[in-house]
């Protein structure tokens, strides 16, 4: 820790980019004039979640830090295509603040809309959703979480009462099976994937569900290359498998769940035959499957973008979560329902509330007793809050293009790039009276459309709690000063806040203080509990929540323990205290038959492939960081491209490296191809992280679907219906 007399000291913080979270040591350098640089980053030996290990994005965060680019001072635009020109923070914020009241007053708060980030800090996070759903009254606040984890979220609620995995990454050491579907994991979450392969070099199986051959699948002791979209089928057909197997138990089904009396006849309609012919798989890996899981004395399940982008997202988790309860998988160590979290503090923003109806302390607007808490802890007057929310993210942009929503702010994401189907992201922010921006860098594709730009501070220029997948909340320090006028996004929300005459509300000293308020959100239905937790404490090492109590454990690593501590004690009518409470209305986790659905666009003659979306390992998202690092660009060797399979290819007359012409109902990108059988014949894959940055025709959600899964509300970005042909030299295709 801090030695105030050395010359360099070691400050522990967190990484910014993935949900694991792992925990950073930075070597901090003081200068002659006492400026403060970070030197060296490494991994945190005593973080729980990485013990010392880091992946290439981890490992280059110093460099991070020294991007150019940075928007070092406010930006505004007197019209929309004209130059943005350089302004004095304090004017910027007021002029936000000025037309934000006016487009209120002028149109009722529902003309106004925030779209903010699992990649904020939760004291962000909260402030915005303070701002927007108690002091501005709107209920269009949204986060692209929604485009990540939202049928995760949804799928938990439905199946254990609430959001988030039930175990830890303990569990990691003690599985003999993984499970992981629709998870490129070996890519995404690298760090935890090494602890999942310690645990195989241990003697564990890994069973990888992907149509793609990816790096995690390469890994697999069984690999099934499923057909895109079928998940639901294998998921039922697997447990038809084990019922005929007599392998469920129960036991733990009488005792802690309820609905299973309906699943034998309707897991009757997903015998191994029809598994194999809707999902493309051979009977036999089906077969091994089910008997590996049924053998399995503790077994995981691992999912990300693979079962929740899709329409029937928040189903397959239930369908999942189905396997677990009726193998009694849960709640044991080495067992469990574990969805990877994609951003940084998507846990922490889907803890404040910020998508939908959301409220902190996992609560929901929709619920009287919550809104009357949170009224009480806002001090607000009785009926403030309103029982309304907007049906998610692609619905909030409709009604913008549609001139419903006339103002906009949007706070650390970049939805032009990474909306899916976004086109209307595009007309819907140049039908908006204003657009606010606030972000890192001055280049983005959204950046362009706005006419208020706000400097952020960066990862180790602000002071911020994040959690991580397995609710370790790390404080994420403050070592460096901000560039120019750029502030952290908690003081930047609760200025703008303070400029539309919402003074009470947004007064504080340090992201300690907010903290220290949202901290009072426990909620004892759920089990979310910060109590124990505050900065300081933090200052010294991460806990994982539930914590009740500042001097109990650090590490509490299962939840819906019947304790009686976080979360209230259940006794049963007849007397009993179960081991387990789940929080549902009867306090039992909950089976859903979830059947198995086409998706929602099937190609045809018009356009006869299916096109799938994702990342590459040592870049994030839209690049506005990671594409500014020489070492990750050195790392992945080249830029956007296409996968196609080899007969495919010849079909088309493409050769490797040609540019591809691919169309959908929506647009069109052109991608050079790479020729390869990791994809099967009639899907193709590309990333999305490059953009209009990087060249015309090459944002890939220009093209995918915004059907949205009708519980969730997540947009299908894994699956879209596309035609290719070889692209005319002179048009490119090339970077
Ligand atoms: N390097 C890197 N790491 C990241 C990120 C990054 O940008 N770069 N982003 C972070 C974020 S926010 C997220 S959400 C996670 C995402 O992490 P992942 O979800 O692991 O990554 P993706 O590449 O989006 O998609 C995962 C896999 O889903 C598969 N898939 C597509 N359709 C289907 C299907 O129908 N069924 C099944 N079973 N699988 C399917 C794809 O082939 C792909 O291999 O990564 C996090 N980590
Ligand atoms: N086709 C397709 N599209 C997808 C996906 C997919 O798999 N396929 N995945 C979806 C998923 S899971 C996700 S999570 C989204 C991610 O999509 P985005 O959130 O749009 O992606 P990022 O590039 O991470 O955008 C973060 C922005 O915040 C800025 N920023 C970084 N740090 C800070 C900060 O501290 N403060 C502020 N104010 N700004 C900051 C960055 O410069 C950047 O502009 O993409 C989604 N889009
Ligand atoms: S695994 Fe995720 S949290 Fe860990 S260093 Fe890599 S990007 Fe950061
Ligand atoms: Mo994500």
């Amino acid at each position: 820790m801090a030695e105030p007399e050395s010359e360099t000291e070691q400050v522990r913080t967190v990484c910014s980019y993935c949900g694991v979270g792992c925990g950073i040591v930075l070597e901090v350098a003081r200068d002659a004039v006492g400026r403060r640089a970070v030197v060296r980053v490494k991994g945190d030996k005593a973080h729980p979640a990485n013990e010392g290990r880091l992946c290439s994005k981890g490992a280059t965060s110093a460099e991070m830090l020294a991007i150019p680019g940075r928007l070092t001072r406010a930006l505004v635009r007197a019209e929309r295509d004209g130059e943005a020109t350089p302004t004095g923070l304090e004017a910027a914020v007021a002029e936000a603040g000025r037309r934000l009241r006016a487009v209120v007053d002028a149109h009722g708060p529902d003309a106004v809309a925030l779209y903010v980030s699992g990649q904020m800090s939760t004291e962000a996070q909260y402030l915005a959703n303070k701002l927007a759903k108690g002091y501005l009254r709107t209920s269009r606040i949204e986060s692209n979480s929604r485009l990540c984890m939202a049928s995760a979220g949804s799928g938990y609620k439905l199946s254990l009462g609430a959001d988030g995995p039930p175990g830890s990454y303990r569990d990691f050491d003690h599985a003999d099976l993984f499970l992981v579907i629709g998870s490129n994991m070996a890519d995404c979450h690298p760090v935890l994937f090494q602890r999942l392969l310690e645990r195989q070099r241990a003697g564990a199986r890994l069973i990888v569900v992907d149509p793609r051959r990816t790096a995690t699948a390469a890994r697999a002791d069984l690999f099934l290359q499923i057909r895109a979209g079928s998940d639901l089928a294998l998921l039922n057909g697997l447990l038809h498998l084990l019922v005929e197997r007599g392998e469920v138990d129960q036991e733990f089904i009488a005792e802690f769940t309820e609905g299973w009396e309906e699943m034998p006849e309707f897991l009757s309609h997903y015998p191994p035959a029809a598994v194999a012919e809707a999902t493309g798989l051979p009977e036999a890996d089906l077969r091994r499957a089910a008997e590996w899981i049924g053998g399995a004395g503790e077994w995981m399940s691992c999912w990300t973008m693979g079962l929740n982008q899709s329409t029937h997202g928040t189903w397959n988790t239930n369908a999942l979560i189905n396997l677990h309860l009726a193998t009694g998988a849960i709640c044991r160590p080495g067992s469990g329902p574990f969805s990877l979290t994609g951003q940084p503090n998507a846990m922490g923003g889907r803890e404040m509330g910020y998508m939908g109806p959301g409220l902190p302390g996992q609560r929901s607007a929709l619920d009287v007793e919550d809104r009357a808490f949170v009224e009480d802890l806002w001090g607000l007057p009785a009926g403030t809050l309103r029982a309304e929310s907007g049906r998610g993210a692609v619905e909030m942009f409709e009604r913008m293009a549609a001139g419903e929503i006339r103002a906009c702010w949007i706070i650390c994401t970049n939805p032009v790039a990474s909306m899916a189907n976004r086109g209307t992201v595009v007309e819907a922010l140049r039908a908006a009276e204003l657009v606010i921006t606030q972000d890192v860098v001055a280049d983005t594709e959204t950046n362009v459309y706005a006419d208020i730009l706000l400097p952020a501070a960066l990862w180790a220029e602000a002071e911020g709690v994040m959690v991580n997948s397995e609710r370790d909340l790390t404080l994420s320090r403050r070592v460096v000063d901000p560039p120019g006028e750029a502030l952290p996004d908690w003081q930047l929300i609760a200025k703008v806040a303070r400029a539309m005459g919402f003074t009470e509300g947004f007064e504080y000293g340090s992201a300690a203080e907010v903290f220290e308020e949202l901290s009072r959100a426990w909620n004892p239905r759920t089990g979310w509990d910060l109590r124990g937790v505050d900065h300081e404490r933090l200052r010294a090492g991460p806990v994982q929540w539930p914590s009740a109590d500042p001097g109990g454990p650090d590490r509490n690593p299962m939840r819906y323990l019947n304790d009686g501590v976080s979360q209230d004690a259940l006794v049963r009518r007849d007397g009993t205290r179960p081991r387990l409470v789940f929080p549902t209305a009867s306090g039992r986790a909950v089976f859903f038959p979830r059947p198995h659905l086409p998706a929602a666009e099937l190609p045809d003659d018009d356009y006869p492939f299916v096109l799938n979306t994702g990342r590459v390992r040592h870049q994030w998202h839209t690049l506005t960081r990671t594409g500014r690092i020489a070492r990750l660009n050195r790392l992945s060797d080249r830029g956007p491209f296409i996968e196609v399979h080899p007969q495919d290819a010849a079909a088309l007359g493409v050769g490797e490296g040609d540019g591809v012409e691919v169309t959908s109902r929506r647009g069109r990108v052109l991608l050079p191809a790479r020729i390869t059988d990791r994809v099967r014949r009639g899907e193709c894959f590309a990333p999305f992280h490059w953009n209009d940055l990087f060249g015309e025709h090459l944002a890939v959600n220009a093209v995918t679907s915004d059907a949205v899964d009708p519980i969730s509300y997540q947009p299908e970005l894994k699956l879209c219906a596309v035609a290719l042909t070889k692209a005319d030299p002179a048009e490119g295709g090339e970077v």
